[in-house]
């Protein structure tokens, strides 16, 4: 039904656990998962960027030949389609414009800090510079993290309280990415928690060891 395209440990994670988690729910093999090496620079080959002309993973196909990308749109959309699997709540629920909330901000805001800090060079010239982003990068990460663990620490487990969503696989996944920061996310007590929760979760346990990352903690 699906296929998506992947780097080991980058924006495919989150979409990727979903289709797993709906995979089981369904009682199917839903997608093909597809290697994009970027040890390879396998994302800016021609034929990936006829695909996603960003050059960047993650690539969704669906309907046998429908193409979207940007991470947080995919998780989106397979909530929508599968509103069984209960990864977003219903239009409607109490529960809706808070789970908005989280995947508008964690999408362009912990996200996009990260960007500056994994790839500074596509901002700003020279290594000074660059170096400067970086740490700056660091100390907004770090906010954001105390931010959010003081929003589980009073509302949790979950960001938007008792209930699992999408967003909270996307944060996991975004907490990862600050492994080799001085602050990493995982250190917060609450988001460690929350990152124990999840990776308990088959879907993103499988996850983790198909695309061969392991998850610090
Ligand atoms: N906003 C996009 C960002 C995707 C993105 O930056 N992916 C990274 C991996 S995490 C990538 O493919 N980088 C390769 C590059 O920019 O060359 C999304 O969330 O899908």
């Amino acid at each position: 039904m699906y296929k998506l395209y992947y780097s080991p440990g980058s924006a495919a994670m989150a979409a990727q656990a979903m289709i797993n988690e709906i995979g089981a729910h369904l009682g199917s093999t839903l997608a093909e998962f597809i290697l994009v090496d970027d040890e390879k620079n396998e994302q800016k080959s021609p034929e990936y960027m006829k695909l996603n002309p960003h050059g960047r993973v993650p690539t969704l196909i669906y309907d046998d030949g429908k193409v979207m990308y940007e991470s947080a749109a995919i998780c989106q959309f397979l909530t929508e389609r599968h509103p069984e699997a209960r990864l977003a709540p219903a239009v409607g629920h109490a529960d809706r414009g808070l789970y908005l909330q989280w995947m508008a901000y964690l999408t362009n805001t912990p996200q996009e800090a990260s960007m500056h800090w994994w790839h500074a060079e596509n901002y700003i010239d020279g290594k000074a510079e660059q170096a400067k982003m970086k740490a700056k990068a660091e100390e907004r990460l770090a906010k954001m993290w105390t931010f959010l663990d003081g929003v589980i620490a009073t509302k949790g487990p979950y960001l938007c309280g008792a209930n699992f969503y999408a967003c909270d696989y996307f944060l996991v996944m975004l907490i990862r990415w600050t492994r080799s920061m001085p602050r990493p996310g995982h250190t917060y007590p609450r988001l460690n928690g929350l990152v124990k929760t999840v990776m308990a979760r088959p879907a993103y346990a499988k996850m983790l060891k198909d695309q061969g990352i392991i998850q610090p903690v």
